[in-house]
């Protein structure tokens, strides 16, 4: 059932545990991320970005999305746009239908993020859908960044905290020191722990987790395996994830590993298959591949077994 995104998280957020915000941008990986929920019974976050909206149009993501929540009626889902960069692409979705919005204007200065989250909740709130806002940048943070380059790329808990309170956001993604894509860290993985406990106890709110694709040994080895090139990428280890979860995140992005995960079988069949051009037998391996990474992450976040 298509439910607000608040009704997920603040259950989550009561109980501590993660529930994965997993993106798609066809009808392959929206049908993995079910099927994966089913089989872990587990609630569920799709969530797709401008991007995936401009490549699939706001309408087959409504009716992709429609038609799998009433095939899997028992799983309580919601559809939320990630990243939206402005008040109008978020109208748009909460117009279309979405249950929760993420409006992202953490690049701006703190007063001008606040305005316009404002606006997008007051808009979303009386539409009844829920709403993300960021606080700092996404960007890895090493061992040897100084205290005041911290303060200017990652979240300020003094901040986070008059935030939340003016903008009645719903839930808040702090900057605690992970980006997007397959190469997060420089060095060796590292999150501001401290930060994310500061800026949990001074909201009290649902976190977010972005950039938190984890790329563990197996997704590794599959796209290696078939050739695929990862330089020093590397993803937020599962203990990490796990540690972000007990700090107070509730909501945990992932797009990177399914992504790997998908190509890989892609790539394993037509190298392995040259003549072979059925579409249906390229996909069919991703699919499963990307329903067994997301099985065991809902077993990780904690959101296994939930319905
Ligand atoms: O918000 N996200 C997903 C970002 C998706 C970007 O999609 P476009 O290419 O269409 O812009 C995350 O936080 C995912 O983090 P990850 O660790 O999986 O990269
Ligand atoms: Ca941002
Ligand atoms: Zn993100």
């Amino acid at each position: 059932m298509l439910v607000k995104g608040s009704e997920i998280l603040n259950k989550a957020h009561q109980e501590n545990y993660g529930v994965g915000a997993f993106n798609f941008v066809n009808v392959e990986m929206l049908r993995a991320i079910f099927e994966a929920a089913d089989h872990a019974k587990s609630p569920l976050i799709v969530q797709a970005s401008e991007g995936a909206i401009k490549y699939l149009g706001i309408d087959m993501v409504l009716s992709l999305v429609h038609t799998m929540s009433k095939r899997y009626p028992h799983i309580p889902v919601a559809l939320h746009l990630d990243h939206g960069t402005s008040f109008e692409s978020c109208k748009k979705a909460v117009d279309a239908g979405f249950t929760s919005v993420m409006i992202d204007a953490s690049h701006h200065p703190f007063k001008e993020n606040l305005e316009l989250t404002k606006q997008v909740v007051d808009y979303a709130h009386s539409k009844n859908v829920s709403v993300e806002a960021e606080l700092g940048r996404l960007m890895g943070i090493e061992d040897n960044i100084s205290v005041d380059e911290k303060d200017a790329v990652l979240v300020n808990p003094d901040e986070a905290e008059e935030f939340v309170k003016v903008s009645h956001v719903d839930y808040l993604a702090p900057a605690i020191g992970t980006s997007h894509g397959a190469f997060k860290f420089k060095g060796e993985p590292k999150l501001d722990f401290e930060r994310l406990v500061e800026v949990k106890k001074r909201t009290n709110i649902p976190l977010v987790l972005h950039g938190a694709s984890s790329i563990p040994q197996s997704v590794r080895q599959a796209f290696l395996d078939t050739g695929g090139d990862l330089k020093g990428g590397k993803g937020v280890p599962f203990d990490f994830i796990t540690e972000s979860i007990k700090g107070g995140v509730n909501k945990i992005n992932i797009d990177t590993d399914l992504r790997l995960a998908f190509i890989a079988q892609v790539r394993k069949m037509a190298q392995e298959n040259p003549a072979e051009f059925d579409l249906r037998k390229y996909f069919n391996p991703g699919i499963e591949a990307v329903k067994a990474v997301i099985v065991e992450r809902m077993q990780v976040l904690g959101s296994a077994d939930k319905i």
